[in-house]
C-alpha cells in the first residue's frame, strides 16, 4: 500500500506555548493560526509488508536519527491503533528553503498523519487526523485544515483530553491577507521550540500571566477575525507574539530568539504602519518574522523588508489549503 499527502505550514497568530501533557502534546491553552500557500512538505508512506525497521528519508537521503526517531513513534501509534505491526518506507520532500522558519513540522506531521493513517487502513474524519497529527508536533493540528484554523484546548487529560484536544476551521470571508516572510538567519536554533516551552513553563515567572492573556487574545481575536478587522486581527497577533517572546526571556536559563535582522525588521514594521501600511509583526521559536498586512499590500510589505540588512529573502504568502492525499509520489517532486 502507497499513499502521498501533502501539507502546508501554519504560522499562530495566537500561539501554542506551553503543555499541560507532555506525552499527548495537550496544550495550556487554545491557538489560532493562518495556514500558508508557500513550501508544502509531500510525504509518501509505503507498507512493503517485509521491512524490519523504518526507512525514513528527507529530501531523497537518509533522515537525521532525530527526525526518523520521531516518525518512528508516530508510526508506534498509527500502528498501535490498526493493530498492524509492518514497517513503513517514508520519503519526504519539503519544498521550502530549510531553516526558513516556516514551521516545517507542522506541515511535515500533518502530511504524515494523512499518508500513514490512509496507508495503515484508519479511517478518520478531518478531526481525527487533527488529533492524530498533535501527537507528532502539537501545531501539526492546525495545518490539516486550510486557511484560518483553531486549536482547542481542550478539557482534562488522558483520553478526554486526546478527544476534545483538535484544530477546526474557521471562516473568514471578510479578509484577504498575505503572510510576508522576512528570513534573517537561517542557522539551526540553539534551542529546540519542545525544550524552550518546556523550560518556559517551568521556570519563568511570566509563563502564568501570559497563558491567562492568551486565552483572552484567543476570543478576541475570534471576534475580530469574525467582524473582518484586519487591523484588530494583526494588533492581537503582534501583542501575542511579543508576550510570548517575553514568557522566554524570563526562563531561566533564558531562550532569545531575537536576532539583529528581527529587530530591524520589527522597526521596519512600526515605521510601515506609521506610513499608513496596515503591518503587523509575528514570530515564532526562531528569529525570522512573519508580517501580516492585507494581500494588496503584500508587495508594498515585501520591498519594504527586502532593502534591510540581514534580511536574506522574503517570501510573500496567501492563506493555502488544508492536509490532503496528492497522486505524485515525494521521490518523483524536486528537491529545493
Ligand atoms: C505555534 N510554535 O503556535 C508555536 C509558536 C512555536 C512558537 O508550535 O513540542 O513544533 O512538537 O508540540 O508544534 C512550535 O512547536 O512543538 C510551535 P511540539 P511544535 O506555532
Amino acid at each position: 500500500m502507497t499513499v502521498t499527502a501533502t501539507a502546508h505550514p501554519n504560522i499562530a497568530l495566537v500561539k501554542y506555548w506551553g503543555k499541560r501533557d507532555e506525552a499527548q502534546h495537550l496544550p495550556v491553552t487554545s491557538s489560532l493560526s493562518l495556514t500558508l500557500d508557500i513550501f508544502p512538505t509531500t510525504t509518501t508512506v509505503t507498507v512493503p509488508g517485509d521491512l524490519a525497521f523504518d526507512v525514513v528519508t528527507l529530501g531523497g537521503e537518509p533522515a537525521p536519527d532525530a527526525v526518523a526517531g520521531k516518525v518512528t513513534a508516530f508510526l508506534d501509534l498509527v500502528r498501535e491503533r490498526a493493530g498492524d505491526r509492518r514497517r513503513a518506507l517514508v520519503e519526504t520532500v519539503n519544498s521550502g528553503p530549510m531553516g526558513a522558519g516556516l514551521a516545517s513540522s507542522a506541515a511535515g506531521f500533518a502530511a504524515l498523519a494523512v499518508a500513514s493513517a490512509s496507508a495503515y487502513g484508519l479511517k478518520l474524519d478531518r478531526r481525527g487526523l487533527s488529533r492524530l497529527a498533535r501527537r507528532g508536533s502539537g501545531s501539526a493540528a492546525r495545518s490539516i485544515f486550510g486557511g484560518f484554523a483553531v486549536w482547542r484546548r481542550g478539557e482534562g487529560l488522558g483520553t478526554a483530553g486526546d478527544l476534545s484536544s483538535h484544530a477546526e476551521p474557521v471562516s473568514a470571508p471578510a479578509l484577504d491577507p498575505a503572510l510576508v516572510v522576512a528570513v534573517v538567519d537561517t542557522r539551526e536554533k540553539a534551542v529546540s521550540s519542545r525544550e524552550a516551552m518546556r523550560r518556559t513553563v517551568e521556570t519563568s515567572p511570566f509563563y502564568r500571566p501570559w497563558a491567562e492573556s492568551s486565552e483572552r487574545d484567543f476570543h478576541d481575536m475570534l471576534a475580530a477575525i469574525d467582524g473582518g478587522d484586519l487591523a484588530a486581527v494583526g494588533e492581537i497577533a503582534e501583542r501575542n507574539a511579543l508576550g510570548m517572546h517575553a514568557t522566554m526571556l524570563g526562563a531561566r536559563p533564558p531562550v532569545r530568539y531575537f536576532a539583529p535582522g528581527s529587530m530591524r525588521v520589527l522597526d521596519r514594521v512600526t515605521r510601515l504602519r506609521a506610513d499608513g501600511v496596515a503591518a503587523y509583526a509575528t514570530m515564532d521559536a526562531g528569529p525570522n518574522v512573519k508580517v501580516l498586512c492585507a494581500r494588496g499590500d503584500g508587495a508594498t510589505v515585501a520591498e519594504a523588508l527586502h532593502g534591510l540588512a540581514d534580511v536574506m529573502a522574503v517570501h510573500v504568502a496567501a492563506p493555502g489549503p488544508g492536509a490532503m492525499r496528492t497522486g505524485v509520489p515525494a521521490h518523483t517532486r524536486p528537491v529545493s
